[in-house]
């Protein structure tokens, strides 16, 4: 209550990184622009670091001195990549949730088409599988990752063709409602569940395309084999591990 509305944060943006040192800093810079461009300037750039040992934290710490909208959570204890994103929505204080990688796989541009629809709708997903949507990678994985995501949809029946991006902007009401740990736990495959009790809960989800780009510098954690036998395990255990309360 009593805050001024100009005051309050309007976008909250969750950074996780393990080993980025290459590829944060020009992504901030690109997202400050992207915001900017938007005339949002009261937005948060929340970046959750699991003690990468290549100095990212560094260079967000650097970042955040000429920029108080950067702000860094560096853990210690906890390690993995959906309960990064756990933590960061945990500290955050925007009206809508923006989820996307640190490596450039996600176009930071793309960010303000994932942000104008929402109030329309509750979530908005960036997605490689309709129209407009592309995975710049070899044949081989766009086309498992393509198929992987039919049978996601086809087996859970929902209507989302990309369960797996993991580059949503979201209204924050809706992360009131939902079990965080039971939803963000393991790899990417968070965005499975999270869709999932949306559709549930009958949430408005839209997807809009995006292209998927080549992460810019550094190494993907993506184990394809080991991550494609986990993410078939989480989608047969979804209907029972995200049942309504
Ligand atoms: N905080 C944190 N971030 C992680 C972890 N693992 C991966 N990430 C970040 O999550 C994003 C996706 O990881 P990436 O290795 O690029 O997987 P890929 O996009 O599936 O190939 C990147 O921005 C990583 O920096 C982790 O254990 N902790
Ligand atoms: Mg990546």
């Amino acid at each position: 209550m009593g805050k001024k509305l100009d005051s309050m944060i309007k976008v909250s943006v969750i950074l996780p990184t393990y080993n980025e040192k290459g590829n944060i800093v020009p992504l901030l810079g690109k997202l400050v622009a992207t915001l900017d461009g938007m005339s949002i300037r009261n937005f948060e750039l929340i970046v959750i670091d699991d003690s990468s040992n290549d100095g990212t934290s560094q260079v967000v710490e650097e970042f955040s001195r000429r920029d108080d909208r950067v702000k860094l959570t560096v853990r210690r204890e906890e390690r993995g990549l959906a309960s990064a994103i756990r933590t960061g929505i945990e500290i955050s204080q925007g009206e809508i949730i923006v989820l996307m990688d640190t490596d450039f796989n996600h176009n930071p541009k793309d960010v303000r088409r994932l942000i104008e629809p929402v109030g329309g709708h509750d979530i908005v997903v960036g997605s490689r599988y309709i129209k407009g949507g592309l995975m710049e990678y070899s044949w081989i994985r766009h086309y498992l990752s393509h198929v992987f995501n039919m049978f996601i949809r086809f087996y859970l029946e929902i209507p989302t063709r990309d369960n797996l991006s993991g580059f949503i902007a979201a209204k924050r009401e809706i992360f009131r409602e939902m079990d965080m740990n039971l939803i963000f736990s393991g790899f990417g495959e968070y965005h499975i569940r999270f869709i999932y009790w949306a559709f549930l809960k009958k949430h408005k989800i839209l997807e809009i395309p995006v292209i998927y780009q080549q992460r810019a510098y550094g190494e993907s954690k993506f184990k394809i084999l080991e991550n494609l036998i986990n993410y078939t395990r989480v989608v047969l255990k979804t209907r029972k591990d995200v049942i309504l309360p």
